[in-house]
C-alpha cells in the first residue's frame, strides 16, 4: 500500500470509527474487518474488464443471475443498524449487509433523485443523458429529459431477461419516456417525483400511480404496495425459465415522513425521550425495512436467493430537516458535499462476493450499469461512464493505486440556484466544490479533512485550477444533450 493511499485510509478510518465505535462496540468488529478491506485493496480504483457471470442457478436449467435492485429514495448513509445507527432496528437490511459485500464510500450520482436515477438506468453522468436536474410534474420547474439511449432494462431486456419495474420511476411522465418505452416490459409504480401523501399517492392532487400504462387508484401506504406488487411479480416470474431483472425503488423514506401508525407507536414506546421528528423517520425505515424483509424472505421461500444478485443502496443522501442520519459526513440530501453524496450499498452477488466484506474504494451508482450487464453476460456501450465492478466485488483489487475522477453536477430552479447549477469534483485524494452556484467554489483535501473542514481553494491555488479545468471537460461533455424536451411540432 502506498503512503498516500495509507494516509488517506487512516484519516477517513479514523472518522468513520470514531462514528461506528461511538455507535456501539459491536462496530468494533465491522470496522477491523473495514480496515482489513483497507488492507487488501491498498486503496485501489478499479478497472474495466470482467468475466460472464459463472456459478449460477445451481437449481434451475437457467444459466444468468437474476438481478432485484432496490432504490431507496433519501436514506442517509448511517441510518441502517449496520452503519451504525443505535436508534433504529433494521435487522432484514442488516440481515442482507452481513451477507454481502458493502461499500464504504458508495457515492450517489446526485444529492437529489432524478439525476441518480437516469446514472443507474443509463450507466452515464446524468447531464450527459439530459438529466442535470430533477424532472417535476410541473414544465416550469422542470430540469431533465432522459435522452435516447439503452436503459439498463433495455440492455437486459435485449439479453432475454424480463424486465420489471416496482415503485418510483421519475425519468419522465410520458412517451417517450415512461418505464414501458424504456425497456421495462413490467410496471407497477408511479411516474412522479413524490407523492404528497403515502396513502392517497398523489402529487399536486394528480395520481400518476400505474399498472403498466393504465392509471389505477388502489388503496394502502405505498411501502407495503411496492413490497407486496414486488412479491407477487416474483412468483410469477419463479414460474417462468426465463432470467429476471426487478427494479424495486420504494419511495421511502422520502418526505412526507409519514410512517404507519402502529410503527410509529412502537418507537414511541421504545424511546419516548427521541425528538418527535426522529420518532417518525426511524418508523418509516423501519416499516420500509420490514417490507425489503419481505421482498427477501419470498426470494428465498421461492429457491431464487441463490441465483439472483441483490444490490442495495440510496439515491441519494438524508434528509437533515427531517431527522436523518448522515453518519460522519459532512451535510446531506440537496448537498455537494459528502454528506449528500455518500449512501449506503450493499451487493450480494451469491457465489462471488465474500459476505461481511467491507471495501473502501470509491464506487459510483452509475457502476451498477456495467457490472450488471456483464453479469447478465451482455457487453455495455463503450460510451459509459461507469466502470465495472465486478473486479472488485471478486476480491480482484488492482494492485497499483489509480485515482479515479468522479464528477456530479445539479441543475435547480428558484431564488437559490436560478437555474444554474452546482457542481463537484472528487479526483484521488482532492475535492472542488460549488455548493452554492453564486458562492466561491471551494477545495477539500479527502484524505487528511473526510469532515469538509478545511477550504484550501486559497492556500492551492494551482490544484484548484487543475480540478476547474477538468469540470469543465464535463461541463462540455453535458453541454452536448438537451435537458429539456423537444419544441412540439406547430400545427400545419
Ligand atoms: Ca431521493
Amino acid at each position: 500500500m502506498s503512503r498516500r493511499s495509507h494516509d488517506f485510509a487512516e484519516s477517513t478510518e479514523t472518522l468513520m470509527h470514531r462514528h461506528l465505535f461511538d455507535s456501539a462496540s459491536r462496530w468494533v468488529v465491522a470496522t477491523s474487518r473495514w480496515l482489513l478491506a483497507v488492507a487488501l485493496i491498498g486503496g485501489s480504483a478499479l478497472a474495466h474488464g470482467s468475466e460472464p457471470a459463472d456459478g449460477f442457478a445451481r437449481n434451475s436449467t437457467q444459466t444468468r443471475p437474476n438481478v432485484l435492485v432496490i432504490l431507496v429514495d433519501d436514506l442517509g448513509w448511517g441510518d441502517l443498524g449496520c452503519q451504525g445507527a443505535t436508534d433504529l432496528r433494521t435487522d432484514s437490511i442488516d440481515r442482507l449487509f452481513s451477507r454481502s459485500l458493502v461499500f464504504d464510500r458508495f457515492h450517489a450520482n446526485c444529492c437529489v433523485c432524478s439525476p441518480t436515477r437516469a446514472s443507474l438506468m443509463t450507466g452515464r453522468y446524468p447531464d450527459a443523458v439530459g438529466v442535470p436536474g430533477v424532472i417535476r410534474t410541473h414544465a416550469e420547474n422542470n430540469w431533465g429529459y432522459l435522452a435516447d439511449v439503452p436503459t439498463l432494462a433495455d440492455q437486459l431486456g435485449q439479453a432475454g431477461y424480463h424486465t420489471t419495474i416496482i415503485g418510483k420511476w421519475h425519468l419522465g411522465l410520458d412517451s417517450p419516456n415512461t418505464p414501458l418505452d424504456r425497456g421495462f416490459d413490467r410496471f407497477r409504480g408511479f411516474l412522479g417525483d413524490m407523492m404528497d401523501d403515502y396513502y392517497t399517492h398523489l402529487r399536486h392532487e394528480r395520481n400518476y400511480l400505474r399498472d403498466d400504462r393504465r392509471t389505477i387508484e388502489v388503496e394502502g401506504h405505498a411501502t407495503d404496495l411496492f413490497t407486496q406488487w414486488a412479491c407477487e411479480e416474483l412468483r410469477v416470474r419463479a414460474e417462468v425459465d426465463q432470467p429476471f431483472f426487478m427494479y424495486l425503488a420504494y419511495n421511502a423514506p422520502h418526505t412526507p415522513i409519514q410512517p404507519p401508525a402502529d410503527y410509529l407507536e412502537r418507537v414511541q414506546e421504545r424511546a419516548p425521550n427521541m425528538p418527535p421528528k426522529r420518532q417518525k423517520l426511524v418508523a418509516l425505515i423501519e416499516h420500509l425495512d420490514d417490507g425489503i424483509g419481505q421482498v427477501l424472505a419470498t426470494l428465498e421461500e421461492l429457491q431464487l436467493a441463490d441465483s439472483t444478485i441483490v444490490v442495495f443502496t440510496s439515491d441519494n443522501g438524508g434528509q437533515i430537516d427531517v431527522g436523518a442520519n448522515n453518519g460522519p459526513w459532512r451535510d446531506g440530501k440537496q448537498s455537494m458535499y459528502q454528506g449528500g453524496l455518500l449512501v449506503p450499498c450493499a451487493i450480494h452477488w451469491p457465489g462471488v462476493t465474500t459476505p461481511g466484506t467491507r471495501v473502501s474504494a470509491p464506487a459510483m451508482t452509475m457502476d451498477l450499469y456495467p457490472t450488471l450487464c456483464r453479469a447478465a453476460g451482455v457487453e455495455p456501450p463503450a460510451s459509459i461512464d461507469g466502470i465495472d465492478l465486478a473486479p472488485l466485488l471478486r476480491n480482484q483489487p488492482e494492485l497499483e493505486s489509480q485515482e479515479r475522477e468522479m464528477y456530479f453536477v445539479r441543475r435547480e430552479g428558484g431564488q437559490r440556484y436560478a437555474g444554474q447549477e452546482i457542481r463537484a469534483l472528487i479526483r484521488g485524494r482532492w475535492k472542488l466544490v460549488q455548493n452554492d452556484p453564486f458562492a466561491p467554489r471551494e477545495l477539500y483535501d479527502l484524505e487528511t479533512d473526510p469532515g469538509e473542514e478545511t477550504d484550501l481553494a486559497a492556500s492551492e491555488p494551482a490544484r484548484l485550477r487543475e480540478l476547474a479545468a477538468a469540470m469543465a471537460l464535463h461541463l462540455q461533455e453535458g453541454g452536448r444533450v438537451p435537458w429539456q424536451a423537444p419544441a412540439p411540432t406547430p400545427s400545419p
